[in-house]
């Protein structure tokens, strides 16, 4: 029986996993944490403590006092907000995954902690990005992901601690919004689609980012934590994407249900930048390989789930 510990719950990915790991192994088995204290249905229909992961202490006792026997740790600054507050992305990511690890390795819990493709940079190939490959970031976010996950393969490799990550893109979700990362517009077109039938992209045209589904996102970290340690090659972390698209792509899928879906372009200058330093698509063999990964949403099929989600009617 597992008993699980999340930091970050109430975020967009935290939200999500929490709800469906609470369906899987059962409400009181899995823990929230957040540094907020909210009245979400993912704060009450469990257990819920407030954390801030930058406190070692808190983390600790908050996993030893729900006798954990694995933490999924997703508090993190995302890319466009990490960019503008370069030192407290430092602090939280950094400071927050060190006291995640060690809070594991005292309680000998298995740690689930999320890359991103920020953890590539310019230097990468742009297209099928290999599972290894130069991985020399430019932004402080994808800094901290590939230092992250270093430091998880050290804590594998020095103390055995069962650590376990996947490189997420861009994830989209109708349940709760994205904060502060660069790949949010793909959200906020699916919205702006549903409220006004219009919407300007902070990201330009011909701007190619790896997107996943949040349902692909959730079943995959639950895939990966339950999988056979001895397939895993790789354990820090695996490449998963379900498409490469660009607000174009989007838009062309969103208009096959609303057809007058106006789609123009004011550039953010911080967060094309940032997508410029991302790969196109990303190679997922590895993750197929060693445990079994699939997507089961691709963009159509994602748009006709979130558009209908979120007008609440079915198409
Ligand atoms: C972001 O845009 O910052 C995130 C990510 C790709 O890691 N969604």
């Amino acid at each position: 029986m597992r008993r699980i510990l999340v930091t970050g719950a109430l975020g967009q990915i935290g939200r999500d996993l929490t709800d469906r790991l609470r369906g899987l192994y059962g409400h009181d088995a899995v823990m929230a944490t957040d540094i907020r204290n909210d009245q979400s249905e993912t704060a009450m229909s469990g257990p819920f403590r407030p954390v801030d992961v930058t406190d070692g202490l808190a983390l600790y006792e908050a996993a030893k006092d729900h006798r954990a026997d694995a933490i999924i740790h997703l508090a993190a600054l995302l890319s466009a907000t990490a960019e503008s507050k370069p030192m407290l992305a430092w602090r939280l990511n950094m400071g927050g995954q060190l006291n995640a690890l060690e809070a594991s390795r005292s309680l000998g819990c298995q740690l689930f902690t999320p890359s991103s493709i920020a953890a590539f940079g310019p230097g990468a190939p742009k297209k099928d990005t290999p599972q290894d490959t130069l991985q020399r970031p430019s932004t402080m976010y994808g800094i901290s992901k590939v230092s992250g996950e270093l430091l998880c393969d050290y804590f594998f490799h020095k103390y055995g601690i069962d650590t376990r990550g996947l490189r997420f893109p861009g994830l989209i979700s109708h349940a709760a919004p994205p904060g502060g990362g660069t790949t949010d517009f793909a959200v906020d077109m699916y919205v702006s689609a549903v409220k006004s039938g219009k919407y300007a992209s902070y990201i330009g045209k011909g701007t190619f980012l790896d997107m996943m589904y949040m349902p692909d996102a959730v079943e995959s970290v639950i895939k990966l934590m339950e999988a056979d340690a001895s397939r895993l090659k790789h354990r820090n972390a695996f490449n998963v994407t379900a498409m490469s698209v660009d607000p174009e792509a989007i838009a062309s899928s969103i208009r096959r249900h609303v057809p007058d879906f106006e789609l123009q372009y004011r550039i953010d200058p911080l967060r094309q930048a940032i997508a410029d330093g991302w790969p196109d698509a990303i190679d997922a063999s590895a993750a197929r390989e060693e445990w079994g990964f699939n997507a089961a949403y691709d963009l159509d099929k994602m748009t006709d789930d979130m558009l209908s989600s979120l007008s609440g009617k079915p198409l």
